[in-house]
């Protein structure tokens, strides 16, 4: 049975106080917050078995080893990967896409597409736009409807036989828009494009199954679902992660090194040149199994609750604006007053506790849809309750009367 009072003790810091009133975390699509049992296993790394991996014949090497590998393969089951070694540590969802980015540019000439979508984080435009450049293909956008929806008809209209490569995020960072990434990948299929799918989003909220959805690339960030900072994973199906060349080149990515000529190490090795954030690829295992003991089916029902609660409530707050009103989206709003900038109303918020964000949200395409210069945005987690909710209603009103 889902608690959310049970669940939030696992959590330090939702008992502490900001500005002298109790904290109330709404900024989660931009990261989460560390259960304990997280947290102990980052101290439980540092405390009883540092070392560098792959390497040492000591017992502390090994150990660390074991457990590094066996993290892998936890995000490999997540993640219903075939192979452990489609698992590619990396620091985070831009360190993943850069790396496919950078690996397609020996793959693509003059006169070859690439599709993004109108709804992508910076992290997913900028990589391909610099791709672009070095390659001479041509990037193509997915327009976007006023519900914050892809206009799917236009994405059809723009595949064809020169589409190598489609690049769209599962759910919308700034709007929480859930895209048909199922139609996406088996439409591009039939062209012969890869597909890479942004899951930075989508995996604080659900299980993705790498092989169902028959994708390409799946990236994501464990510090948006529970894990640390500088830790995230890329998979890439065998195939094409044996056909792109190594990102960087140095330390453990090598099979043997001479001045005449280098060979590469087997997968993943391949892609993970240097010492790796150890502990971040064990603590990123450990947020994943928190999560999965409580279960994605309940996370997204009970944040589905807190979606329609809090929509309902700031809809009936009169000049309020919500950005992205597709049935199909997950528990973020993002809103304005009218005629109040938002970052005035996100620091009203702030003084009350209440931590939200505001601005573009590196999603700039989408703030120039609208024409507007940035939104409010309150993110829900598991761990956040309706009776916060109510405090966020409470600072939006006041914030209104004192700034209109
Ligand atoms: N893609 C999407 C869809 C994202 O939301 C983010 C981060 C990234 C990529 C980049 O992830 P990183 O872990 O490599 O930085 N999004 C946000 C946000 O919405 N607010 O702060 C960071």
């Amino acid at each position: 049975m889902f608690n959310v009072e049970t669940i939030r003790k696992d959590f330090p810091i939702l008992s502490r106080e900001v500005n002298g009133k109790p904290l109330v975390y709404f900024d989660n699509a931009a990261t989460s917050q560390t259960p304990q049992q997280v947290i102990d296993v980052i101290v439980d790394y540092y405390s009883n078995y540092n070392a560098n991996i792959h390497r040492g014949v000591h017992s502390l090497s090994q150990e660390a080893t074991d457990k590094y590998e066996q993290a892998r393969q936890k995000i490999q089951a997540h993640f219903n990967a075939k192979h452990a070694h489609e698992i590619i540590f990396t620091s985070g969802t831009t360190h993943g896409i850069n790396l496919v980015a950078n690996g397609f540019s020996s793959l693509l000439t003059k006169g070859d597409e690439i599709i993004v979508s109108a709804l992508e984080h910076h992290s997913n435009i900028v990589p391909w736009q610099m791709l672009c450049e070095r390659t001479g293909a041509s990037l193509k956008v997915i327009p976007m409807n006023q519900d914050g929806e892809l206009v799917i008809s236009e994405f059809d209209a723009l595949l064809s036989e020169k589409t190598k490569l489609i690049f769209v995020n599962h759910i919308s960072n700034a709007l929480g828009t859930i895209n048909p990434i199922e139609y996406i990948i088996k439409q591009a299929h039939l062209v012969g494009a890869a597909v890479l799918i942004d899951g930075a989003q989508s995996t604080p909220h659900i299980k993705p199954d790498v092989q169902a959805l028959d994708v390409d690339f799946y990236v994501a960030s464990a510090h948006k679902m529970c894990g640390p900072t500088g830790q995230g994973m890329l998979y890439g199906k065998e195939e094409w992660l044996k056909k792109l060349p190594p990102y960087q080149g140095g330390g453990e990515m090598i099979a043997e090194v001479t001045f005449e000529k280098t060979t590469y190490a087997d997968l993943p090795h391949k892609f993970e040149a240097g010492t790796p954030n150890i502990c971040g690829g064990i603590a990123f295992g450990a947020a994943v199994d928190y999560m999965n003991a409580i279960g994605f089916d309940t996370i997204a029902s009970y944040e589905q609750e807190l979606l329609e609660y809090a929509t309902e409530k700031l809809q009936s707050i009169e000049g309020l604006t919500i950005y992205g009103t597709s049935k199909h989206k997950t528990s973020v709003i993002s809103f304005n007053l009218d005629g109040i900038h938002p970052y005035d109303v996100g620091t009203i918020l702030d003084k009350l506790g209440i931590a939200v964000r505001t601005g573009h949200h590196c999603a700039q395409p989408i703030m120039d849809f609208y024409s507007i210069p940035g939104t409010v945005r309150a993110s829900f987690a598991f761990y956040n309750t309706k009776a916060e909710i109510d405090a966020l209603v409470e600072g939006v009103k006041k914030a209104k009367m004192m700034l209109s």
